[in-house]
């Protein structure tokens, strides 16, 4: 499996509890490298571009509000199948549905602020790295 690098953020409920140090642990003690981090307050607008996909679902205001409600750390992870191995991490959706150990089992409080994004797929990773970074922010 070649290197990959995958598109992540610590959401506004994690890092209101102090929690992005923690988190970032369990990404690189997963065998994760942060080629790229930074901490931003986005704007609703910036909110809804970046979960466009969603417009139709019912919990998109409620997504929106959450997300420019404090600040995010968002980061590009980098390694081996590091799109599958950062969702493995993540855990469920759902708090109550992930796995122990995940960081979702650990640290999220519902299904909405679930402390934790990550890309799906290749396609929605170089999407979501481009939405936040320029080329010249990500070290490898
Ligand atoms: P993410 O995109 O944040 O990595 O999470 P995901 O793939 O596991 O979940 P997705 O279906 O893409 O949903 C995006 C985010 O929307 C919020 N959500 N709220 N209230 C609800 O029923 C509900 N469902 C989803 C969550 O914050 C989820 O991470
Ligand atoms: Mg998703």
């Amino acid at each position: 499996m070649a290197i990959e690098r995958t598109f992540s953020m610590i959401k506004p409920d994690a890092t209101r509890r102090n929690l992005t140090g923690a988190i970032t642990a369990m990404l690189e003690e997963a065998g994760l490298r942060v080629v790229a981090s930074k901490r931003v307050w986005m704007s609703r607008r910036e909110a809804e571009g970046f979960y466009a996909v969603h417009k139709e679902r019912p919990f998109f205001d409620e997504l929106c509000e959450f997300m420019s409600s404090g600040p995010t750390v968002v980061q590009v992870l980098e390694g081996e199948n590091a799109i599958a191995k950062n969702r493995e991490v993540m855990g469920a959706t759902n708090p109550a549905d992930a796995a122990d150990g995940t960081i979702r089992k650990v640290h999220a409080r519902s299904i909405g602020e679930n402390s934790v994004h990550g890309s799906d797929a290749p396609a929605t990773a170089a999407q979501e790295i481009k939405y936040w970074f320029s080329d010249i922010e990500v070290v490898g």
